[in-house]
């Protein structure tokens, strides 16, 4: 079942929600309505969705904010605009499922704080990433000085926006910026693949995975370890881990790389 929306065509395949940036013509920069639908999905994700795969429609996976948003906004109004983005993006980072971003083409600016929420990026040979934010004469503003230095680090983040310097799909992998790098053609039997795997899993833990992990790493190392135990002897406890456990010993659960 497939819903059109002004700016995102949402579609249930199986387990698997796939959520299309659908403004090609503006290269799916992102206004303030799409980052209303962004929110609005991912408020109401549905129950038969496992797994939630992201992709930009047309040449290019998405050229980030769109400018003419912020051409006439003064501090407060570019203050609330940065703090819908976080509401967006943290939506997507904490969302139920996991979130797979097929990515190609441009991936810039708001475009890459977007892919940095999802859980795990599969690029495109064709993709290209840069944070041409340093050359607008503004600054990040969808959480990407928080996410985007724990994928690469502070110096290659500041680097890019100071320079303008642009990675390509293969150097965005070297550097962490996306966990896959595949052919042009071969993206999107990549995340289905990826997808169909993640929304096997054990529901318990695909959410310790998208709520509790980035919490572990933001609370430091008492509470971190603290919260894993929680959250270990939570997952643990659910009948259909010790089904999968009891699998194992049985033989009858796959070895690891089968
Ligand atoms: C846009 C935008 C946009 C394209 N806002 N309209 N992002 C940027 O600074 C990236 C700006 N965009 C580009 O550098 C290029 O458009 C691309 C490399 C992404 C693609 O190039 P190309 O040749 O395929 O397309 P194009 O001809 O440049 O653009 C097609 C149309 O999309 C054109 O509009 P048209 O009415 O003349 O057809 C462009 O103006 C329009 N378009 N990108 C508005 N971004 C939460 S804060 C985040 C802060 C940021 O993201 S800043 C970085 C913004």
């Amino acid at each position: 079942m497939s819903t059109i929306l002004k700016n995102l065509i949402v579609e249930q395949k199986g387990k698997v929600l796939y959520v299309a940036l659908n403004r090609p013509e503006k290269r799916n920069a992102v206004n303030t309505e799409t980052i209303s639908e962004i929110e609005a999905v991912f408020s109401n994700m549905p129950k038969e969705a496992k797994c939630v795969v992201l992709y930009g429609n047309g040449k290019h996976f998405c050229a980030g904010l769109d400018l003419s948003d912020l051409q006439e906004s003064s501090a407060i109004e570019g203050m609330l605009h940065s703090r819908k983005w976080h509401g967006a993006m943290d939506k997507i980072q904490f969302s139920s499922v996991p979130v797979v971003a097929l990515l190609h083409g441009a991936c810039v600016g708001g475009g890459l704080e977007l892919a940095s929420a999802c859980h795990i990026r599969v690029a495109e040979e064709s993709t290209f990433y840069a944070l041409p934010e340093g050359q607008r004469g503004i600054f990040v503003g969808g959480g990407g000085s928080v996410r985007l230095p724990k994928l690469i680090g502070t110096a290659r983040m500041t680097d890019m926006m100071l320079t303008g310097r642009v990675y390509k799909a293969n150097e965005g992998y070297q550097v962490g910026l996306s966990q896959y790098v595949v052919n042009d053609s071969e993206g999107r039997a990549k995340v289905e693949e990826l997808a169909e795997k993640i929304a096997g899993n054990a529901p318990m833990t695909n959410f310790a995975l998208t709520n509790i992990l980035p919490r572990i790493v933001d609370g430091g190392h008492d509470v971190g370890l603290m919260m894993e135990s929680m959250a270990g002897a939570i997952a643990q406890d659910a009948p259909e881990a010790k089904k999968r456990l009891k699998d194992f010993l049985e033989g009858r659960a796959k070895k690891v790389g089968e």
